[in-house]
């Protein structure tokens, strides 16, 4: 008998699964997409994100509140962690060194997290600090591990401040010599990146890598792996 095949998941779907904020289903689907060979880059921009999107315009309007913005945050990770080995897959020797964490205050994490696995993607060695990481622990950990780069995420206009208020102290602490400073998440903009003094702003994670990457060219030539 001839088997009819199963229908491609529809990407569509997994959106609206992250937006009801269903876990097992976003995990299903996800898996499915995988199984379809659906590349992981197209799941998360087709699938994912624009759920997210999504969720952030409703909570804004008011049509949603902080417990489904819990559920769907926690969708949207559950969906990333199956994405994650895709997305770093192909790595190669680590070209450079990068400290990332959510600056002071701000628990916002699902933007940082994308953006250390696009990094770890590009071959990059990887320190996340995680959230509300406070400017003297970035000081340590760039001191402890000779990172080339800092990248500073921030959601929060209140949290912003602290992005200054970390590479103020790493000024203070003469660790700027030679370290890259990145910026990065939704509020933020290249001419805020220009006040506080950052090196790089990039508007999200793909950005980041190809700006990782222009920042490490211009300064060494010879350091840049893929
Ligand atoms: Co909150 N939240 N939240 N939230 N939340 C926002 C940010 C908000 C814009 C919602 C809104 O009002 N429309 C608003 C901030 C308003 C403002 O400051 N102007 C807000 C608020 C107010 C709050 C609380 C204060 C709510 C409250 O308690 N009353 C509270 C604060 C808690 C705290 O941090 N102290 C809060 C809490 C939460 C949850 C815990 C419920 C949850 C977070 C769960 C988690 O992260 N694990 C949450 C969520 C999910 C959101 C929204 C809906 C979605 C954020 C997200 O994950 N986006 C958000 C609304 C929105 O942004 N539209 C909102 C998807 C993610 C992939 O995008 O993070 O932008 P994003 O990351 C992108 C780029 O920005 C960039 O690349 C990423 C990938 O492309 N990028 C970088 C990010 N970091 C980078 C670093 C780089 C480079 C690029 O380094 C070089």
């Amino acid at each position: 008998m001839q088997r009819v095949k199963e229908a491609m998941v529809d990407l569509g779907h997994i959106s609206q699964r992250l937006i009801g904020g269903d876990i097992q289903g976003v995990e299903r689907l996800t898996r499915k997409a995988l199984d379809d060979g659906i590349p992981a880059r197209e799941i998360l921009n087709r699938g994912l994100m624009p759920g997210m999107d999504e969720v952030g315009k409703k909570f804004k309007e008011n049509l949603i509140y902080i417990p489904e913005v819990v559920l769907s945050a926690k969708a949207m990770l559950a969906g990333m962690e199956l994405l994650r080995p895709h997305l770093e897959a192909g790595r190669v020797k680590p070209s450079a060194t990068i400290v990332i964490g959510t600056v002071q205050g701000d628990l916002h994490d699902i933007g940082k997290n994308l953006v250390s696995m696009m990094f770890k993607g590009a071959g990059f060695e990887v320190v996340d600090l995680g959230i509300d990481v406070s400017p003297q622990r970035f000081a340590q950990e760039i001191a402890d591990r000779k990172a080339h780069i800092l990248a500073l995420s921030a959601l929060l206009t209140t949290s912003m401040p602290n992005m200054k208020k970390t590479l103020d102290l790493l000024s203070e602490m003469d660790l700027r010599q030679g370290l890259i400073a990145m910026v990065g998440g939704a509020p933020l903009t290249q001419a805020y990146a220009d006040e506080i003094g950052a090196d790089g702003y990039a508007h999200n994670a793909s950005l980041a890598v190809d700006k990782a990457k222009e920042l490490l060219k211009s300064r060494t030539p010879q350091s840049i792996g893929g």
